[in-house]
């Protein structure tokens, strides 16, 4: 079961340490689908390549390709400039699908009402971030990360931060899709 909670709210310093509040307020997977929209699937990262479930959720969501991320300070280059822009609240235009392959990490979601939530990921875990939701993703104190990064057509990765998202055309069919406005 992904773990999720309610993030203290406390800005940018010691982005890698868990966030809880005190005493911690966690999520079910149904409440964190309810606030987010986000969608949660589990596969043995070992034996992905031979997996059928994997293969038939790629073919039937169209996500013909991936590639590969493997994040620390030794294998990233620009790591400080690329974990800052990872930590930036942002959307993209489509969804963001992560398999994690090995290592852990933070993805940080807005509920409905405004609040960071804090989904950790970790091996064997694929989260999908669905177009539109406000996020942001640093790594935990192993200060490591691999994943797959899945997508339909040519990687775009172009995030549209916060402020000027809030009138774009995705985020608006998200806020609508989510009941969140009319
Ligand atoms: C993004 O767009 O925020 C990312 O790709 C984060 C790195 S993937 C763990
Ligand atoms: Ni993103």
């Amino acid at each position: 079961m992904v773990r999720a909670w309610y993030h203290d709210g406390a800005d940018n310093e010691h982005q890698s340490e868990p966030h809880m509040l005190y005493p911690g307020q966690y999520l079910t997977l149904q409440e964190l689908i309810k606030e987010t929209g986000i969608e949660y699937f589990q596969f043995e990262a070992d034996t992905i390549d031979s997996n059928s479930e994997y293969a038939k959720l790629r073919e039937a969501r169209g996500y013909k390709n991936e590639d590969r991320l493997e994040i620390n300070r030794e294998k990233l280059p620009n790591y400080d400039e690329k974990m800052k822009m990872f930590y930036a609240e942002h959307i993209h235009a489509d969804e963001e699908i992560r398999f994690i392959c090995e290592g852990s990490g933070y993805f940080d979601l807005r509920s409905r009402n405004d609040k960071w939530i804090r989904i950790e990921v970790v091996k064997d875990d694929l989260v999908i971030v669905p177009a539109g939701t406000y996020h942001r993703f640093t790594l935990d104190s192993s200060e490591y990360i691999k994943v797959r990064r899945l997508f339909t057509d040519e990687p775009a990765w172009t995030p549209i931060k916060r402020p000027e998202a809030d009138s774009h055309p995705t985020r608006i069919k998200y806020l609508q899709d989510m009941g969140v406005v009319t």
